[in-house]
């Protein structure tokens, strides 16, 4: 029998598939794979740990687990053809669930790009290009501005995508930010999230909390867009959120004996952020306890 599970953690490390959602759907996935072969709750158990551990910053993916695990352990007692039935079918629309956030986010986001904006984006995120798309395709007018986003070059993805859906591009290095971000005169920034934390602050790719700096010193507004299965229950019991350090090869591999850092990912703290776009709609970044507490059902 194939081994999804060891395949798709295989991916999720190898970053051929990323992104806090495409991760967490296929984790989901693959559990629904494990489901189907008739894995006892013990494999299925630690299929979910191998899963959780291909990578360690974005908290979608131990959330998508243990929601699945826990959706098994409630269908314990279940025949065993019955457990695999009703417990896949609900998989199936978890997913089906978590690609409507997508595109309810996509909406309310829209929303917020009005004529003629210049808006500025890091990384590549799928929830943002949703909402940027969105707008697109209900006819605003708008010009985006993507960093490259070293070491991984992420958004050349973005500027791909954004170019085939026919929206104006402009691609600059990391490091012209704070220069373009007042040459160009953008309006907002939109990013994504690998996780949000209790007390508002956003984790996502290494970067953004240095243009979440420039941005909050120019009055620019600084949005993130996030399901809400990013939000992770565990930073209300104080856990602090492992950052991805990842090889220095992905840098350069020119500088023989120099200490090279690559760290994937940033905190931007709360106070840099104006709006969190969720698909339950948008909050403060100090309302992002109410998220965990109605969605995540922290204390579970
Ligand atoms: C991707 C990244 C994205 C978030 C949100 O990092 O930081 O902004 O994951 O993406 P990496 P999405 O390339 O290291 O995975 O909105 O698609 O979930």
């Amino acid at each position: 029998m194939k081994d999804v599970v060891g395949r798709t953690a295989k991916d999720i490390k190898s970053m051929k598939v990323r992104g806090a959602l495409d991760i967490a759907i296929a984790a989901a996935e693959a559990m629904q794979a494990s489901v189907m072969q008739g894995k006892t709750q013990k494999e299925l158990a630690r299929d979910g740990a191998i899963l959780k551990h291909a990578r360690p910053t974005a908290v979608s993916l131990p959330n998508a687990v243990n929601y699945i695990l826990k959706i098994a352990e409630e269908n314990r007692r279940l025949s065993r053809d019955d457990f695999r039935k009703k417990t896949a079918a609900q998989i199936l629309d978890f997913i089906a669930e978590q690609r409507r956030s997508l595109e309810r986010i996509a909406e309310i986001g829209s929303r917020l790009i009005e004529p003629k904006d210049t808006i500025l984006t890091h990384c590549q995120s799928d929830t943002v290009e949703g909402i940027l798309i969105k707008a697109k395709k209900d006819g605003v007018k708008f010009d985006v501005v993507c960093t490259e986003t070293r070491p991984r070059h992420q958004g050349y993805l973005t500027a791909r995508i954004l170019k085939k859906n026919r929206i104006p591009v402009t691609l600059v290095v990391d490091s012209a930010v704070n220069y373009i971000l007042k040459k160009m005169e953008v309006d907002k920034v939109f990013v994504g999230a690998d996780a949000v934390m209790v007390n508002g602050d956003v984790i996502n790719k290494i970067g953004t909390s240095q243009v979440a700096v420039c941005a909050t010193a120019m009055d620019i507004e600084f949005i993130v867009a996030t399901q809400s299965i990013k939000f992770s229950p565990e930073s209300v019991y104080g856990k602090i959120i492992e950052i991805e350090d990842r090889g220095p090869e992905e840098v350069t591999s020119e500088l023989k004996g120099v200490r090279i850092l690559n760290p994937a990912f940033d905190v931007t703290p709360a106070n840099h952020i104006s709006k969190i776009v969720t698909e339950q709609g948008i909050i403060p970044p100090a309302g992002a306890y109410n998220i965990l507490k109605y969605f995540q059902k922290a204390g579970d």
